[in-house]
């Protein structure tokens, strides 16, 4: 049986995912919130799971954009001045709105 379902993953700001959860959950599309962290600035952030009919995938996207900010973060950043010498300095970073993956899912149950 093929099924028209997709997996969207979108990861988000914490201080963005209040907004994009209400804003998903009020339109009526099931949400799961996993609390996850960044590899590059090991800070939280939210991953959502939406599984969703195909037809809605834009929709979703749109609205999880709508509620997610871009924003500039500073991350410290070390350089080396010759044998044993260091020093740090932070580096600005542009961090978000959502990081969207889309996959197909091959079967869904809710048994
Ligand atoms: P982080 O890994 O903590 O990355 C935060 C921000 O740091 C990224 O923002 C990007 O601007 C920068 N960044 C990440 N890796 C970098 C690197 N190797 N060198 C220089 N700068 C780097 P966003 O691109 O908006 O990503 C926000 C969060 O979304 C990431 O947090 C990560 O948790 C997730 N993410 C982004 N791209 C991903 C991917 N291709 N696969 C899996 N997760 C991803």
């Amino acid at each position: 049986m093929v099924i028209n379902m997709k997996l969207i993953y979108a990861i988000v700001n914490n201080d963005d995912s209040h907004p994009v959860s209400n804003a998903l959950t009020q339109k009526g599309f099931a949400v799961t919130k996993l609390a996850s962290t960044g590899g590059f600035l090991m800070s939280g952030n939210t991953t959502f799971l939406v599984c969703s009919d195909d037809d809605k995938v834009d929709e979703i996207i749109e609205i999880i954009k709508d509620h997610s900010r871009k924003r500039n973060q500073f991350v410290p950043s070390a350089s080396s001045y010759g044998a044993g010498s260091y020093t740090s300095f932070p580096v600005e970073v542009s961090v978000g709105g959502a990081t969207v993956f889309v996959t197909d899912i091959e079967r869904f149950e809710k048994v």
